[in-house]
C-alpha cells in the first residue's frame, strides 16, 4: 500500500472531500495541517504555490480536484460506469460554482455590494442550484445517491457544501439548511445518509473544529 500525505491548512476547505473519502474507504493517510514558517518553506516546493497537495510515495500532486479525482479512484468512490463518472463531475462542478459564489460574498469589502451579492446568492442562486440538484437525484434511476447505488465523491462533495452552509447559518435563508425546512427532501436525505456512514460519522465526531 503506498504512503499518502495530504497537506493543507488547519481548515476543512479544499481538503475535506479528500479526507472524507480516505476515511470512508478506511485508507490510512497522513493529514498534515501546516501554518506559518512551515508553509512558507513548503510553498515553493508545491506544484502551484498553493495547498492542498497530496504526496503518493513522495510524488506530489496539486490542485484539489486532481487530488480528489486521484483519491476517488483509489477509494472506489469515483463512480463505476462512464455515466456515473460524468454524474460525479457534474455535481463536483456545480458545487465548485456554488463555493465560488460563497467566496465572492465572503471576500466582498463594499457593504452595499456585499448585501446585494448575499441576496443574489442565498435567495436566488443557491435555491436554484438546489432545485436542479434535487432533480438530478430524482433522475438517478431510483438510486438515492447522485451516481450509482452507493455513496460516491459526488455525495461527499455535496455533503461538504451543505455542512459549510449549515455551520455558517448565515442570515435569512438559513432555514433550508436545517433539518425539516428544506424544500429539497432528496438532497436533505442524502446529507443525512452520508453523515450516517460509520467511517464518516467517526471522522465527523473527532475532526478538528474549524470555521470553514
Ligand atoms: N485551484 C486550487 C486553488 C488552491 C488555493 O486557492 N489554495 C489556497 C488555500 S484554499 C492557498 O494555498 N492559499 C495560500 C497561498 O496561495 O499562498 C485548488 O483547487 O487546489
Amino acid at each position: 500500500m503506498p504512503t499518502y500525505k495530504l497537506i493543507y491548512f488547519a481548515l476543512r476547505g479544499r481538503a475535506e472531500v479528500a479526507r472524507l473519502m480516505f476515511h470512508q474507504a478506511g485508507i490510512e493517510f497522513e493529514d498534515e495541517r501546516i501554518s506559518g514558517d512551515a508553509w512558507h518553506k513548503y510553498k515553493p516546493e508545491t506544484p502551484f504555490g498553493q495547498l492542498p497537495t497530496l504526496s503518493i510515495d513522495g510524488q506530489v500532486i496539486g490542485q484539489s480536484q486532481a487530488i480528489n479525482t486521484y483519491v476517488a479512484e483509489i477509494t472506489g468512490l469515483n463512480g463505476e460506469t462512464p455515466m456515473e463518472k460524468a454524474r460525479v463531475v457534474m455535481v463536483v462542478e456545480s458545487v465548485s460554482e456554488i463555493f465560488q459564489k460563497l467566496a465572492a460574498v465572503h471576500y466582498e469589502k463594499d457593504e452595499a455590494k456585499k448585501a446585494e451579492l448575499y441576496k443574489a446568492t442565498f435567495e436566488k442562486a443557491i435555491p436554484e442550484y438546489f432545485c436542479r440538484m434535487e432533480k438530478i437525484l430524482s433522475d438517478g434511476g431510483g438510486s438515492k445517491y447522485f451516481a450509482g447505488s452507493k455513496v460516491t465523491r459526488a455525495d461527499i462533495t455535496f455533503f461538504t457544501l451543505f455542512d459549510t452552509l449549515r455551520q455558517a447559518k448565515i442570515g435569512e435563508g438559513r432555514e433550508w439548511f436545517e433539518k425539516g425546512a428544506t424544500p429539497c427532501p432528496k438532497l436533505e436525505q442524502l446529507v443525512f445518509d452520508v453523515e450516517k456512514e460509520p467511517n464518516i460519522r467517526a471522522w465527523l465526531e473527532k475532526r478538528p473544529e474549524s470555521s470553514f
